[in-house]
């Protein structure tokens, strides 16, 4: 154990690199503490940790005052009926509640009304046993979680392609030692700071970089070449690339030969993708273009990586099929410091997808509708296949069902904050308020919590132990290293009881290490087997790269250099098409919305929102507006302004930058209330992985005082309760309406 004599070595509560961190108890006198904060403990950097290496964000360092106890949620609260406050309860009271609800709801409407919502930040043993707690202890089909809004494009892409999905098929460090990184819809000098000192390794070795993003973001600043497309249309880009590839002699006929199948009909695709129509489409010169091409192409070594910029789209998973494409095509993958490689972005958001929380999935990365994966689970978890439920349907549509007759009437929320994350964020509220019961498991009182019947208050990060998958496949050990507060309780801790009050007292163990040794059995011979990992060795080896099926097997940092994980090991290349984004710009709704993040908040808020030197950091909503446009439309740096769509109006300070396409306005996701952005983001979904187009739609943007009525929409969590009655805005069939 190489544990410091007065610190714990633990990750940090948020993104998917899982620094390294030590925390330690703070002394009178002697302890640093966070600004503003009365947090007992202190945070410093863990040198040798191979991920950061050292490095943390302000994120990371502000994070002990999460565990201030006035940030956090210290005792279940109830609701007892419809527009009345939430109040403190007994947990006796706040189970019972859950209880009742759950066993009225399924009597009346059947097993699947009852509905789990999970998060990519919960630990990997939180994943599987909440998993395995909707479909054994519910015995419902109607599960899923946020990672579906996060990186769910890519996962898809990448199964389809290369047979395995694992986010990065190589260490992170890998990127400091090839020769060029093409880097699309990232912005990691934001979303993972400590990442970038691989792109300056890279660059002292005279490394190349190309960055892919409508707007000149910090990560941009860095690139040898930046293109800025017009938002949703990477894959038109891609096309074009590959195309240039193609006529300039640059394929590698010989990787494509040995280790592809498919590239007769993607080279037939990709000739209707010239360089002239391309420009076109992606408003991208075709001299940059083709300097990308040979860029890239001409590099020995090359790696392509995509973030949400490129797959949160109604077309995000054949755009990054896209970019595989064209990996393959150049012998960029499946080489040593060559891949295709996706930016999982929550703290578990990759073992947050291995472990059974998703639709259509088993833990392991089985398939929910493989007989042999089903009667393999099903046996271990001591019930028939046809126990079983089957898949689910997605977040988002759960959402936009959410009470009404076909869909759920409970959900049980756990470490998600869809009242600020989920795309028309309105229309989800609303469908919250209809359910006839709203659990939220949370450790703050979010947006979400606030509409909840029960809200049951978890334990976090520093309170408990668990494992994580990082963004490299390296599975870590997150250690506890402070007691949680006395009326807190475990997510673990919360289903185990739950479970046993609904007749399941067997099978769902409260302690961190039972659940991952049964998670390390029933994984085990599934794509993402972990029956070789254990506690001590992820302690004693800095993490442990799955799959690692056997205890002296020695993980695998590197996959696909030898084949890849189809029936036959070759990569599956698929001819895709550009198509328009979900929601054209028109005379109502002249410009394109981005969303996305900054550097000082973390998803919806619900956590950076309560730290004092990240809410200094940035205190309020803001639109991004190019000041060409900005003269046009009469607005001033600084001015209230608000953006509309046909979902609705958010409202926030306009920020003039040169940085931005003036044909492009962009809004952090990071507020609720009038400035919270999905209240006007678009809900289409991609047909494949069933994300939402977050990244895209069409909006107007006034100055406030030229708006005749007072801006609606984004009102942030209502209090009080459900307005029984309250009519639907339109049918569930929106979302599919508008692919
Ligand atoms: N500070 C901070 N860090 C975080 C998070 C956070 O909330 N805050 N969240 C974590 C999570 S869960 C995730 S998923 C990651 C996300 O990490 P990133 O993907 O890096 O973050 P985003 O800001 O969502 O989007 C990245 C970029 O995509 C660009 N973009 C928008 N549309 C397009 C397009 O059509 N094409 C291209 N090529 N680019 C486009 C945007 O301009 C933006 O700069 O960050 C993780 N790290
Ligand atoms: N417009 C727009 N919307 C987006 C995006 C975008 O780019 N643009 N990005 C999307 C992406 S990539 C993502 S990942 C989603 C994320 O959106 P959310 O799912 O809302 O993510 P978080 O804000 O991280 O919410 C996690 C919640 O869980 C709580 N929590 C943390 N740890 C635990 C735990 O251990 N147990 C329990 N029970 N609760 C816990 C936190 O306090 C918080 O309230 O947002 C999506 N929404
Ligand atoms: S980069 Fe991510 S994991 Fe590292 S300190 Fe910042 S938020 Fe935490
Ligand atoms: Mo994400």
């Amino acid at each position: 154990m190489n544990e410091p004599a007065d610190g714990i070595r633990t990750h940090c509560p948020y993104c998917a690199l899982q620094c390294g961190m030590v925390l330690r108890q703070s002394r009178p006198g002697t302890g640093r503490r966070d600004q503003g904060a009365a947090a007992p403990v202190t945070v410093d950097a863990w040198p040798q940790f191979p991920v950061n290496r050292g490095a943390l964000c302000g994120k990371g360092q502000s994070a002990t005052e999460l565990l201030n106890p006035a940030a956090r949620l210290g005792t279940p609260l109830v609701r007892d009926g419809y527009g009345t406050a939430l109040r403190p309860a007994t947990w006796d009271e706040a189970l019972e509640r859950v209880i009742s609800g759950i066993r009225s709801v399924q009597a009346e409407h059947g097993r699947d009304a009852v509905g789990v919502f999970g998060g990519g930040g919960l630990t990997n043993e939180k994943a599987y046993l909440l998993g395995k707690f909707a479909r054994v202890a519910l015995g419902t089909s109607a599960i899923d979680y946020n990672g579906r809004f996060c990186m769910s494009s890519a996962a898809a892409a990448v199964n389809r392609a290369f047979g395995l999905d694992r986010g990065l098929p190589f260490p992170l460090a890998d990127i400091a030692e090839t020769d060029c990184v093409l880097l699309v819809g990232s912005n990691l000098a934001d979303t993972m700071p400590p990442a970038l000192r691989y792109l300056t390794q890279l660059a002292e070795r005279g490394g190349r970089l190309i960055v892919v993003d409508p707007r000149h973001t910090r990560t941009a600043a860095r690139a040898d070449l930046h293109l800025r497309p017009l938002p949703g249309t990477d894959l038109a880009l891609a096309l074009g690339m590959l195309h240039i590839a193609l006529a300039e002699g640059h394929v590698d006929e010989d990787f494509v030969a040995a280790r592809t199948s498919g590239f007769a009909a993607v080279r037939a695709t990709a000739m209707e993708y010239w360089p002239a129509r391309v420009e076109g489409l992606t408003g991208v010169p075709a001299h940059q273009i083709r300097e990308a091409v040979r860029m890239f192409a001409q590099a020995p070594t090359g790696m392509v990586l995509t973030a949400r910029g490129s797959e949160q789209h109604s077309k995000g998973t054949d755009t990054v099929h896209g970019w595989i494409n064209l990996c393959l095509a150049l012998g960029k993958v499946g080489r040593p410091l060559s891949g295709y490689g996706c930016l999982t972005g929550q703290g578990n958001g990759q073992g947050g997808r291995e472990h059974g929380q998703k639709a259509d999935q088993l833990p392991g990365y089985r398939s929910l509708t493989d007989p042999v994966a089903r009667e393999h689970t099903a046996r271990l978890w001591g019930i028939t296949p046809a126990e079983l439920p089957g898949p689910g349907t997605s977040a988002y549509e759960m959402l936009d069902t959410a009470g009404t007759p076909g869909g759920v009437r409970a959900m049980l929320v756990f470490g998600s904050n869809p009242v600020v994350s989920a795309p028309r964020a309105d229309h989800v509220e609303q469908r919250l308020r209809a359910l006839d019961l709203l659990v939220v498991a949370d450790v703050v009182r979010s947006e979400t919590a606030e509409l909840a019947d029960v809200v049951l208050p978890s334990a976090q990060w520093a309170e408990e132990t668990g494992t994580l998958t990082n963004l490299e496949g390296r599975v870590v050990l997150r250690r506890k290293a402070v007691e949680p507060p006395a009326r807190v309780r475990t997510d673990l801790e919360i289903l185990s009881a739950l479970a046993a009050r609904l007749g399941r007292a067997e099978g769902f163990p409260a302690d961190p290490r039972l659940v991952f040794d049964e998670l390390r059995t029933v994984s085990a011979g599934g794509p993402a087997d972990y029956a070789g990992i254990s506690y001590e060795r992820i302690t004693e080896e800095n993490g442990v790269f799955w799959p690692c099926p056997a205890d002296g097997h020695p993980g695998t940092p590197r996959l696909f250099l030898e084949s890849f994980a189809t029936p036959d090991g070759r990569a599956r290349m698929m001819p895709v098409h550009h198509r328009s984004v979900a929601e054209t710009t028109d005379e109502r709704y002249p410009l394109y919305l981005v969303t996305g993040r900054v550097l000082a908040h973390y998803q919806s808020g619900a956590q950076t929102r309560r730290v004092a030197a990240l809410r200094a950091a940035a205190p309020e909503p803001y639109v991004e507006i190019h000041p060409s446009r900005a003269r046009r439309l009469g607005v001033l740096e600084g001015e209230p302004v608000t953006v509309t769509s046909r979902r609705g109006t958010a409202v926030a300070q306009a920020r003039l930058s040169t940085e931005i396409r003036p044909d492009v306005v962009f809004m952090p996701f990071h507020w609720s209330g009038p400035g919270r952005a999905n209240t006007v983001t678009n809900p289409a979904l991609d047909p494949v992985s069933r994300m939402p187009e977050f990244k895209v739609c069409a909006v107007r943007v006034e100055p406030v005082a030229a708006r005749q009525a007072p801006p609606g929409g984004g009102g942030g969590a209502g209090r009080g309760r459900r307005q029984p009655g309250r009519p639907r805005e339109t049918g569930s069939a929106s979302a599919v309406q508008t692919l």
